[in-house]
């Protein structure tokens, strides 16, 4: 059952699409304010589980730490970080008295679950303007599926987006690209896509391509189709500001830019230098917006991800006007003082508060101040692709995933989740975060696998690849000046051949799954208490995730291990899938293992009574054949 309330005058975001009408008087549970600002607060037992949050630091149980929503580009997904890329206001109370609660309010919003006090689940937010849901269930799995139901369908990418993708910050020309193509073909690994990052495009200018390194785009599209690869290629938020850019002119003489309060084009700094921020927010301006990802789809793209969309911001033309002033002043009087705080105001441009403060929607007729809608622009701007491509091409399945997010954007698009690093505690972060983004309706997701920034090993892409075999989207994806991590720049390609191809063998089973999680606003990850309610040690497993109704994995996240230790709920078959199309299989007992795991191997465990299809690999999505399916699992 879902209890709605409104409080004060909110912004309707259109995160949920079903009609509800609101209760008159609060209920339990907890308790609200709504002087000063608006909060809630509860007190939670020693044992109650807190799980949603979506794309947010830490565990599954976000008990023990302050979330802050507050879309943010920090590619340092440090422990400390309180605000990523998202913007997932849903948490669920699991225990005695379980109950969910989504708090619909567009700008920043405090999560505190027993960080103050570690009994005091405590969320405020600056202004009294919101939509509260509030939904009783029988247990925590229960609550989800009504959330989902409430917030529409979560987006179904088109088959081939299940794929392997390569991608890497520094692509450049054509040959680049035919170089990662024949990487993947001459060592025989299966390749679906190859991602174009910002350097395709001339002078970073969105819906534009590289007029030197790519004459006729049309052909090269084509060229990679014809052997099954596509280029998805990004599209970030700011437009140029340049004289004769068609986007630019359009934009500025339709008025579709957010302003300044003068009514003046808000300028900010990103890649391109001086951009605008197309107002996604505004109907009209969407619409506009959308309409350009034509000029791609066009010459053959079926895909696309959105970044920057925060939106980031290197610096504004106000922030850089006040930061040469203190440097002036810096250099005429400051000498001896602290030039820590010269770092700290350069550093500070970036993601100011105080830009987001000086820019404007127009929504309605009204002007509407970036920073009391800031969590919605990266949803607009995918929302805008999204209708956009149903105009284009109506009934066509695009891929589409976005940095930025706010729950309502899964019905458009899935997401990855941005820049983390090369790092040990990434892989493990990734594993505990695809089953809260699932909760908040983001179904299509994944991370960079083998991590974005710094240096990447070989055992790290492994077993990172042997996770990412199950997450939707499986990219692996680099940053410019990092080590190379495409699967065959390491010693034994054979051993990522063997992963890759793990994952062909398990996409028809892996997509049906999906697909069934969407219609049915189900969970296609889900923590092993979804599945065991009643086992009391699965309620505190992070490491391991339940996966449809058939499968339980286990991935290895530490260096030099050669294998982990696993808890099985109930008695189970343990698969590896390993080079050649072999598989190894044994049953195993309910309770504690160690378990060893190669690394050229993909752990799995088939659940009593279940079977799975496994197909043979194929050098890409379409080329899998259903007549070489056979079934792993047993009755038990
Ligand atoms: O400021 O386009 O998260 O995936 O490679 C960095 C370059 C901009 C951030 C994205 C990352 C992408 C990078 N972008």
């Amino acid at each position: 059952m879902v209890r709605k309330y409104v409080f004060g005058n909110p912004f309707e975001t259109d995160a949920v699409i079903e009609k509800m009408k609101a209760e008159q008087a609060w209920q339990e549970p907890g308790e609200i304010s709504a002087e000063n600002g608006f909060s809630f607060s509860y007190i939670m037992e020693e044992t109650d589980i807190v799980y949603g949050l979506g794309e947010s630091n830490r565990g599954l149980n976000k008990r023990g730490w302050r979330y802050i929503s507050d879309c943010t580009d920090d590619p340092n997904h440090t422990e400390d970080k309180n605000s990523l890329y998202g913007a997932h206001n849903f948490i669920v109370i699991s225990g005695k008295k379980p109950f969910g609660i989504f708090f619909d309010y567009p700008s920043k919003i405090t999560f505190d679950i027993g960080y103050t006090r570690s009994d005091l689940l405590s969320v405020n937010c600056e202004n009294a303007d919101l939509y509260l849901y509030v939904i009783d269930g029988k247990n925590a799995y229960d609550i989800v599926k009504q959330f989902r139901r409430m917030i529409g369908k979560s987006y179904i990418p088109p088959k081939f987006g299940f794929g392997f993708g390569q991608s890497r910050w520094g692509y450049k020309t054509k040959d680049d690209f035919r170089k990662v193509l024949k990487g993947y073909r001459e060592n025989g690994i299966p390749l679906d896509m190859i991602y174009m990052d910002i350097d395709y495009m001339q002078a970073y200018k969105d819906f534009t391509v590289h007029e030197e390194n790519f004459p006729d785009f049309a052909r090269f599209v084509q060229e990679m189709k014809e052997s099954d690869v596509r280029l998805i290629p990004i599209i970030d938020a700011g437009v140029k500001i340049e004289k004769g850019y068609d986007v630019y002119e359009e934009g500025a003489e339709k008025g579709y830019f957010c302003k300044r309060e003068d009514g003046s084009d808000f300028a900010a700094a990103v890649w391109p230098g001086y951009t605008h921020f197309p107002d996604v927010l505004n109907k009209e301006a969407r619409e506009w917006f959308g309409s350009h990802y034509k000029f791609l789809i066009d010459q053959g793209i079926e895909g696309f991800w959105n970044d920057m969309n925060e939106p980031a911001i290197f610096y504004s033309r106000e922030g850089m006007e006040e930061l040469k002033s203190y440097m002036l002043e810096y250099a005429n009087e400051k000498e001896d003082s602290s030039p820590w705080e010269l770092g700290d105001k350069v550093e500070g441009l970036a993601n100011s508060p105080e830009d987001y403060k000086r820019f404007y929607h127009c929504i309605d007729g009204k002007m509407v101040r970036h920073d009391k809608v800031h969590n919605l622009y990266g949803f607009n701007m995918t929302r805008a692709a999204g209708e956009a491509f149903e105009k284009i091409a109506p009934g066509k399945r695009f891929l589409m995933f976005s940095r930025s997010s706010y729950i309502g954007m899964h019905r458009y698009g899935g997401i990855w989740t941005g820049d983390n690093k090369s790092w040990w505690s990434h892989l493990l972060l990734n594993i505990k975060m695809m089953p809260s983004l699932n909760m908040c309706g983001f179904l299509y997701s994944g991370a960079d696998l083998g991590g974005f920034g710094a240096d990447a090993t070989r055992d790290l892409v492994l077993r990172w690849l042997a996770f990412g075999v199950f997450t939707p989207l499986m990219r692996n994806h680099s940053a410019i000046g990092t080590r190379e991590q495409e699967a065959y720049q390491f010693e034994n390609v054979d051993d990522f051949r063997g992963i890759i191809e793990t994952r062909y063998r398990l996409i028809p089973y892996l997509y049906d799954t999906y697909v069934k999680a969407a219609e049915n606003n189900d969970m296609y990850f889900k923590p092993l208490a979804f599945e065991y309610p009643e086992d009391t040690f699965a309620a505190g497993v992070e490491d391991q995730l339940m996966i449809g109704k058939e499968l339980m994995i286990a991935p290895v996240y530490t260096q030099n291990a050669k294998g982990r230790y696993v808890y099985l709920p109930e008695e189970m078959m343990f698969v590896k899938f390993t080079k050649d199309s072999c598989y190894t299989t044994e049953i195993l007992e309910k309770g504690h293992h160690y378990v060893e795991v190669a690394l050229r191997e993909v752990p799995v465990f088939i659940r009593k009574g279940k079977s799975i299809p496994v197909v043979r690999p194929a050098r890409c999505v379409e080329k899998i054949d259903m007549e070489t399916a056979e079934y792993i699992g047993y009755k038990g």
